[in-house]
């Protein structure tokens, strides 16, 4: 199968281009190289020392003999991307080439618009492109858990079925998202099942829940292919931060009560739901909707794992709660439904102690590249004056 990977320079587009192209699809990475500026404007940096791409996908080739194939463009720019899918004619895009972190939409309007417009125009050209040159390639688009924030009720899987005045319809589930970001992943969902009506479009839309862990089979195979390991407070996922926190003794920074509750995935899962999208594609005209996660926790759970486990390697870790600078539920229910990605053939990874122990192992090994200043939250949902380093409007 013919695959672009929009975003295969990002922490989930890296490991999954590499993994694909392990199982033999023909695979091309499409990037602008934009996440690696967003860590210059906030003055931070991945904890891994990751590579420029060029010289990933040489040592890559080196090893294993397999090309990847590289457009390097802004999928928000028409041209560029009409050009790229002519060019390499995919079978399916994956697509996660956004601007995916909360904080960092909700810095000012400045970034609450750029990452709107970046996102749904990106979608957009996207949608047209295909339409335009390769009407029956699959779109495997990354969304979010976060487009359901924590209803009172089951989420299920995209659609609900409900009962009103007498009559019964399946429509899609409830959208209550928690940022601008989060809210640019519902006007693509909505973009995107409205193209596979009118122009018979075919898509999966998959709501990943936090992805955690850094490693794959194909990432360690070398350190020049080493994967992103995001801590700070704009990029950082919440169990990747605690664990880097726990390798320095920093307290680790629970927001609130800690009963946020989410769906997470170690990335090895990202990257095979990926491959079960990519090999069952939905029928033309179908908008599909996996959630893909494979265990929920609260936060507070997960520090008190990343404490135990961190006691037992011999670092003493205590946990703060911090005012929470997002405005979010700090307990409340939550029971989402992931059915249908077991169904075709995941078997997860589930969080282990020892997949924890080798986080904080990593951590302990780039410990020296930790700036604990960016571990306290800036970015709060309620201030219009963010004051951070890069200088908000
Ligand atoms: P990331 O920021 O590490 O990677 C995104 C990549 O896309 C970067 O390499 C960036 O340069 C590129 N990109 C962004 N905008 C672009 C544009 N306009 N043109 C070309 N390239 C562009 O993010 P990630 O963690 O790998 O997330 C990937 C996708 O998965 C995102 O859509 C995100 O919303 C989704 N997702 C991530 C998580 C998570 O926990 N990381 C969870 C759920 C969903
Ligand atoms: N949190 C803390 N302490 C921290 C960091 C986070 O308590 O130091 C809390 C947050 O308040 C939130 C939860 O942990 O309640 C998750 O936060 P996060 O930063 O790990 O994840 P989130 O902002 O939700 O975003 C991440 C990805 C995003 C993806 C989303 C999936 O960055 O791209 O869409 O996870 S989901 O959460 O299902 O929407």
């Amino acid at each position: 199968m013919r695959i672009a990977v929009l975003g295969g320079d990002g922490y989930c587009g890296w490991a999954t281009a590499l993994y694909l192209a392990n199982k033999g699809h023909s695979v091309a990475i499409v990037d602008n190289f934009i996440r690696r500026q967003w860590d210059f404007e906030l003055g931070a940096q991945t904890l891994t020392p990751i590579r420029p791409l060029s010289e990933r996908l040489a040592v890559w080739y080196q090893l294993t003999g397999i090309p990847i194939e590289l457009f390097v463009g802004d999928v928000a720019d028409y041209d560029f991307l009409s050009s790229t899918i002519k060019t390499f004619q995919p079978d399916t895009v994956v697509h996660f080439a956004e601007q995916r972190s909360a904080p960092y939409s909700m810095i000012d309007r400045k970034h609450a618009v750029y990452t709107q417009t970046n996102n749904v125009v990106g979608t957009l050209n996207l949608l047209f492109a295909i339409r335009e040159l390769q009407p029956d390639c699959h779109i495997v688009k990354l969304g979010t858990m976060g487009e359901y924030g924590t209803p009172n009720i089951d989420i299920e899987e995209g659609f609900l079925t409900i009962e009103h005045n007498g009559r019964k319809d399946t429509l899609p589930f409830p959208k209550q998202p928690g940022s601008f970001y989060h809210l640019s992943k519902v006007h693509d969902s909505h973009n995107i099942m409205f193209t596979c009506k009118a122009w018979g479009l075919r898509a999966t839309d998959l709501n990943q829940g936090v992805v955690y862990g850094t490693v794959t089979d194909e990432v360690s195979m070398d350190e020049a292919l080493i994967n992103r390991f995001d801590y700070d407070e704009v990029f950082g996922t919440v169990l990747n931060r605690f664990c880097a926190q726990a390798a320095i003794g920093y307290p680790l920074t629970v927001y609130g009560k800690g009963g946020q509750t989410r769906g997470f995935l170690d990335l090895r899962d990202t990257v095979r739901c990926v491959e079960l999208a990519c090999l069952n594609p939905a029928n033309s005209g179908e908008f599909r909707v996996f959630n893909q996660f494979t265990e929920q926790f609260s936060v507070l759970d997960l520090a008190e794992t990343v404490q135990a486990v961190a006691g037992q390697m011999g670092l003493k870790v205590e946990i703060d709660h911090l005012p929470d600078p997002r405005v979010e539920a700090e307990s409340h229910y939550y029971n989402a439904k992931h059915s249908k990605l077991a169904d075709l053939g995941l078997q997860p990874h589930t969080l282990s102690d020892s997949l924890v122990d080798s986080l904080i192992n990593i951590a302990l090994r780039y410990r020296d590249r930790i700036d604990p200043s960016l571990f306290a939250p800036q970015v709060n949902w309620r201030s219009t004056q963010n004051q951070r380093r890069i200088g908000s409007e």
